[in-house]
């Protein structure tokens, strides 16, 4: 039911009239499946329904001008567009509101996602990329508003890199740069910062970036007048649009009932941006929300009897109803016609997705029904097994929870019986949930053969005379033996091009490479994030640099709800193998030395999080993760670029192992467990505590996510018996983590003796001044006496208390 894509310039008015009718069908398909899916919701059969009714018009004039090889990053309301570029079915659409989990069913995300949620496949099942030149792609929806927009600028940038970068094999991925990538965002969610931060860096950019944005006056309940200054945005923006002597946008108003206005908006949009690369915005006026804002409520509670007596009549598809008329291309009675059969389209179409939903879970409850019938026969328990099995049984449309939480509940009652059913009960039990689990949990990180775990490690190999030099100096050489191995590989930060960032780590490599794949960026972290994640999904290996940890924060929202959801969001036909490169931890002050590991650690599961002691181990990490498809945040020591480190003679070819700690000094009394920075104070505490008896065995960590694969940690705890975790992140923060892993993964308590320790600094930020790191992290004498203690109370004689 697809839209014919750009409108030919010569054609019979027959033609003509037979797109303007597919035009109108598309239009009230998939008003209708709002229609019906808000039903669905308010019988019960769906939970909750985001619909696009009120924006089908627009729509479609945008799928016109929408080719092979480009990239959408939208919102909710786009489902007519998805049905106009071929990309979702009435089935599909349906499927989604039920969150079917059967990718096949629903392509979206497989039910991971909330109906309204548009995504194509990038990949193929086995995580292989698929060619994104052949078909029209959509990036996957995540539903906070305006964060579709750092990704945006990412996905128009590709194409700025693949038209402008010699030696990129653009296979898969390119035709010359020219693919547009095309945004919408609501006028309300124009207020978020994230969108203006969007907007004028892809201004500075020059990228093929088309921004739509959909304007109903309203953000839920919210009028323009609480929105958007003047309540107009392309008003305030005028600034952006360029001009004879500066840069800048194209910015085009259009009404969004108008549907040969919007034609003819769309296709000027898209030569300029294709051709020129530059970012237009296209503000679409006076559009309306027949249902209001979602299933949760009615905007008659919000909108006055005049606005929703305009709304009635500038309805976008009522005016293109009307336009035909005018213009003879129907007659009333040929357009009623059609309009029936569509009701009944729609209506066999949410049939089917609702069979196609419930039928598997209702041959799984018959499953579970036989096997409890059969436990009861045999159990003395029957009774109470039968009533379980009767109220499952009077679920006519039952969820899984249903069924599993029955079995589950039934087992109870056999516990000390032991017969055959019992078992097939347990079997049977224990093979769904292997089943069922993954259904729901499935892909967090790739599954495909180039998960960053896999890549085995390679040790840097030294010259019998290697030079000691700078920390920094190995990173650099190891980027630019990156750089000349990957011609798809960039990076990009505040100061990271024209300095060479701030601590030298890409000295010289602008002049070497070029100002496109090493280059400054304005202070902007999300967007930065955002550059990341869209060139990612597009088949570069971009390395975005935030210049400081303790700034991550500004990137950490769009890393937690975007990065580290996309392959799980799309049940792996989604990649962004993006590169996030820090550094932090202990150097001066509250913004300089702060460790928000635990908040990291916590929000960005999806995310390898890597925290290499020293640059030779981080140099080891990038080179694994660009033989990898998984995203990862590397936190270089920020007071480690200065520090002697030898020069590896393999650069570019030694790879850290991601999940794997390493034992870097042995002992037999008690296993010191830390990362990054603080190593060297554990170290040096180390040494102290020998002097006195204390010999401790000391692991780095390296890779707190994922955590020690190989479980090395309890075997030395096994050989030690005690244990103790120190981190100059807050108490309860990435140390709680860290001891979590140890207890309850690795069953450590088995082998202890002592009680397990945790040292992690004190609860406020760290202070500035040369003496603020004593008095808010870990001490070395900190670090002794804590050990100490530990070593006291096993054996106060042989260790007096101390203090
Ligand atoms: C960051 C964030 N805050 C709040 C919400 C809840 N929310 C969902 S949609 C919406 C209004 C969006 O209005 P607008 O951008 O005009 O889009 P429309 O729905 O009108 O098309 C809000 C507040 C959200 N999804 N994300
Ligand atoms: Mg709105």
């Amino acid at each position: 039911m697809k839209t014919t894509s750009n409108t030919k310039t010569e054609i019979t008015f027959e033609d003509f009239k037979a797109e303007v009718l597919n035009d109108y069908k598309l239009a009230v398909t998939s008003r209708e499946c709002s229609l019906l899916g808000r039903r669905e919701v308010l019988t019960g059969k769906a939970k909750f329904g985001i619909f696009g009714d009120g924006k089908e018009i627009p729509q479609i004039a945008w799928a016109k001008a929408f080719e092979n090889g480009d990239f959408r990053s939208g919102y909710y309301r786009d489902q007519t567009f998805m049905m106009a570029i071929g990309q979702l079915t009435i089935e599909q659409f349906f499927a989604g509101l039920y969150a079917n989990t059967d990718l096949k069913e629903e392509p979206m995300s497989a039910g991971r996602q909330m109906g309204g949620h548009f995504a194509t496949h990038s990949l193929d099942e086995n995580g292989n990329w698929k060619d994104l030149t052949q078909q029209k792609n959509s990036s996957a929806d995540i539903s906070p508003t305006a964060g579709q927009m750092p990704r945006l600028l990412g996905l128009a940038q590709a194409s700025k890199i693949y038209r402008n970068v010699d030696g990129i094999n653009t296979t898969n991925f390119s035709n010359k740069g020219n693919e547009i990538a095309w945004g919408t965002i609501g006028n309300a969610s124009t207020s978020e910062g994230l969108f203006f931060e969007t907007i004028n860096a892809a201004g500075v950019l020059q990228v093929p970036m088309v921004i739509s944005i959909w304007d109903d006056e309203y953000g839920i309940s919210v009028h323009a007048r609480h929105q958007t200054t003047k309540e107009n945005i392309s008003e305030i923006l005028k600034g952006f649009q360029r001009d004879d002597s500066a840069n800048g946008y194209e910015i085009f108003r259009v009404n969004g009932w108008n549907y040969a206005e919007l034609i003819d908006t769309y296709q000027r949009a898209a030569k300029v941006s294709r051709n020129e690369h530059i970012p237009v915005m296209i503000h679409v006026q006076e559009l309306t929300q027949p249902q209001g804002h979602s299933t949760s409520g009615s905007h008659e509670r919000y909108k006055n009897e005049e606005r929703l007596a305009w709304e009635a009549e500038y309805d976008c598809n009522a005016q293109m109803r009307k336009w035909m008329l005018e213009n003879n291309i129907a007659t009333d009675e040929e357009l009623k016609v059609l309009e029936k059969d569509i009701k009944k389209a729609v209506r066999d179409g949410k049939k089917a997705a609702w069979s196609a939903f419930i039928n598997p879970i209702k041959a799984e409850k018959k499953e579970a029904i036989s096997i409890l019938e059969q436990v009861a026969n045999s159990s003395s328990n029957g009774v109470f097994i039968t009533k379980i099995k009767n109220d499952l049984d009077t679920i006519d449309e039952p969820l899984r929870k249903d069924i599993i939480s029955a079995a589950r509940k039934a087992l109870r009652y056999v516990i000390s019986e032991n017969s055959a059913e019992k078992l097939a009960l347990l079997n049977w039990i224990n093979n769904y949930l292997e089943t069922i689990q993954p259904k729901y949990s499935s892909h967090l990180y790739s599954e495909s053969e180039l998960k960053a775990q896999y890549q085995t490690e390679v040790l840097p190999t030294y010259n019998d005379d290697a030079k000691e030099v700078d920390g920094r100096v190995v990173l650099r050489d190891n980027f630019e033996a990156i750089f000349k191995a990957y011609p798809e590989s960039l990076i990009f930060g505040e100061d990271a091009g024209h300095i060479g960032d701030v601590n030298q780590g890409l000295e010289g490599l602008q002049e070497k490479f070029g100002e496109l794949r090493v280059s400054d960026t304005g202070i902007r972290e999300a967007t930065i994030l955002g550059q990341g994640i869209g060139m990612a999904m597009r088949g570069l290996r971009p390395i975005a640099e935030i210049q400081y940890l303790d700034y991550i924060l500004y990137a950490l929202q769009i890393m937690s709800d975007d990065l580290a959801t996309v392959q799980y969001r799309t049940k792996g036909r989604q990649k962004a193998p993006l590169i996030v490169r820090t550094r932090g931890h202990r150097l001066e002050g509250i913004w300089h030395s702060g460790s928000q590991m635990g908040g990291i650690l916590n929000l960005i599961r999806g995310i390898h999080v890597l925290v290499p002691r020293n640059m030779t181990k981080a140099a080891g990490f990038y080179n694994t993760l660009l033989e990898s498809d998984e995203p990862a945040l590397v936190v270089e020591c920020l007071n480690g670029y200065r520090l002697k480190e030898k020069m590896p003679n393999n650069i570019g070819a030694f790879k850290t192992p991601i999940g794997v700690v390493e034992t870097i000094k042995e002992g037999d009394d008690i296993t010191l467990v830390s990362y990054g920075s603080t190593l060297r104070l554990v170290e040096q505490a180390a040494k102290e505590l020998l002097e006195v008896g204390i010999n401790a065995e000391i692991i780095d960590i390296q890779s707190l996510l994922p955590f020690d694969l190989n479980h090395d940690i309890v075997k030395s705890i096994a050989k030690t018996n005690r244990v103790m975790v120190i981190d100059e992140d807050v108490k309860g923060g990435a140390s709680a983590y860290i001891l979590d892993q140890i207890l309850n993964e690795q069953n450590a308590y088995q082998h202890l003796d002592s009680q397990p320790k945790t040292l992690a600094a004190k609860p406020h930020r760290p202070a500035y001044g040369s003496d603020g790191d004593y008095f808010s992290k870990p001490s070395i004498e900190d670090i002794f006496e804590a050990v100490y203690d530990v070593m006291h109370e096993a054996n106060p004689n042989d260790f007096p208390k101390l203090r």
